[in-house]
């Protein structure tokens, strides 16, 4: 039985990228395991971004010990990643403050 709930929240962090959220649905589960697995077997092509998103041991590299540390964290073995929780964004372009003449 699937079951889909839908909350009307309108509070997006779409611009935050998760880390070990290989899959992009804003969640780290077993299927962003998954996901880096088949990516490693060559299953499936992630792109740029979920690549980076899956390097939770921040070497630079998608690898099997990626998937290792995100299925430590899932049982709580771990806490948090050696990357951090979130990925840089880009930070918003604050315009200079001008003193009223
Ligand atoms: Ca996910
Ligand atoms: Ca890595």
């Amino acid at each position: 039985m699937t079951l889909s709930v839908f909350l009307g929240v309108s509070v997006s962090t779409a611009a935050a990228q998760l880390y070990g959220d290989a899959d992009g649905d804003d969640d780290v589960t077993i299927l962003d395991v998954t996901t880096i697995q088949r990516a490693l077997a060559d299953v499936i092509q992630l792109d740029e971004d979920a690549q980076k998103r899956g390097d939770v041991d921040a070497d630079d590299e998608l690898t099997i010990l990626d998937a290792t540390m995100i299925q430590r964290y899932l049982v709580g073995v771990i806490n948090q990643f050696p990357s951090g929780e979130f990925l840089p964004t880009q930070a918003p372009t604050i315009a200079p403050t001008e003193a009223p003449t």
